[in-house]
């Protein structure tokens, strides 16, 4: 395939001396390091992770990542890494910053780094859970035409501070986060994610551009709310999940609170249609923890503000009740602050 570099050349004159694509992976979690681990392989593409400690930074450095495939074969690719710290020293060279982090990890100087990306050149590719973070983008100065959102469902389990293993192969939508003013503008902003799909694609994941990337937040926002705070209250993987039909009733209703809350007119969907696709998502994951469970187990803040918190606000604001949702929400928040005293 050919990956075209797409930099916008006439606002940021930088000479290019090759053709290389330079991807800044921020993240060394497990999509992180799947991403960092697959997308090193692909030829033209230079990939670097800015991983959140110099440790992992130095050992990844060092050894590059090890990626244990589906198929059961594990492949180690070299790259280079650096720290956060060390990255914000220095003036950004990347043609896209891809961020596989946290909401949690969304600090103020990452936020102002993303920007000063965006604002020099660099398009954004963003792989959170939940919603929130482009608003943020926006609010701190990134050109909207610049932030683009990828919504995927491959699953990963960290195994190692440089090892990941590929637990579920998915699929990933990219689309604008932007407003487009126009059908034109839309289109052309659609064209521009291509290279990111196609270094996915080259490095073996099933990837694709769409117009409607809100549908696609909205639909795995409400795939996260049934699968992930349930799964962190009860230490359960995503498959014992579905397993069970005592567990599966109140997926259920996790899943008709949040329908009712984040499904808009536009959407038009079929309620059954999506419940079928949360069940799936258990099925082709069934030996993953959810990142939420990955994060009570790691004595880590939760997502839970940006996805459960996310369904409340949408049913306060539709004036619906939401009281299942409404208790895991209690829950998971009862489990992080749990943790809290026990460390204090
Ligand atoms: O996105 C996920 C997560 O864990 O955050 C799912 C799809 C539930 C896979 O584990």
């Amino acid at each position: 395939i050919t990956i075209q570099t797409n930099r916008r050349a006439r606002r940021f004159p930088r000479p290019r001396r090759d053709r290389t694509m330079n991807i800044d992976i921020v993240g060394g979690g497990s999509l992180g390091l799947l991403l960092a681990g697959k997308a090193a392989r692909v030829a033209g593409v230079r990939v670097r992770l800015i991983a959140r400690t110099s440790a992992q930074a130095e050992g990844i450095a060092r050894d590059g990542v090890s990626v244990l495939e589906t198929s059961g074969v594990e492949r180690r690719s070299r790259l280079s890494c650096a720290s956060f710290d060390a990255a914000v020293s220095e003036p950004v060279e990347a043609d896209w910053l891809w961020f596989a982090t946290k909401q949690t990890h969304w600090s103020e100087a990452l936020l102002a780094y993303a920007a000063g990306a965006a604002k020099a050149g660099a398009r954004l590719l963003l792989f959170q859970n939940g919603v929130g973070h482009a608003e943020r983008l926006a609010g701190a100065g990134a050109p909207p035409e610049s932030v683009f959102v990828a919504v995927t469902t491959e699953g990963a389990r960290k195994t190692a501070a440089d090892a990941v293993a590929h637990t579920g192969a998915g699929t990933t939508a990219i689309g604008s986060a932007g407003a487009a003013a126009s059908e034109a503008a839309a289109a052309d902003l659609t064209g521009q994610a291509l290279p990111a799909r196609d270094v996915l694609r080259a490095a073996g994941f099933d990837a694709d551009v769409v117009p409607d990337i809100e549908r696609y937040v909205r639909r795995k926002l409400l795939t996260n709310s049934v699968i992930n705070p349930l799964t962190a209250v009860l230490r359960a993987t995503n498959g014992e999940l579905a397993a069970s039909p005592h567990y599966r009733s109140v997926m259920r209703a996790l899943f008709d609170e949040a329908y009712a809350a984040l499904t808009t007119a536009a959407d038009a969907a079929d309620p059954e249609a999506e419940w079928r696709q949360v069940l799936r998502v258990c099925e082709l994951t069934a030996g993953n923890h959810s990142s939420m469970l990955q994060d009570v187990l790691g004595g880590r803040e939760t997502e839970i503000e940006a996805i459960t918190g996310a369904v409340l606000r949408s049913a306060a604001a539709k004036g619906l009740a939401a009281p299942t949702n409404a208790a895991m929400y209690a829950m998971v928040r009862g489990l992080s602050s749990a943790k809290v005293d026990a460390d204090s």
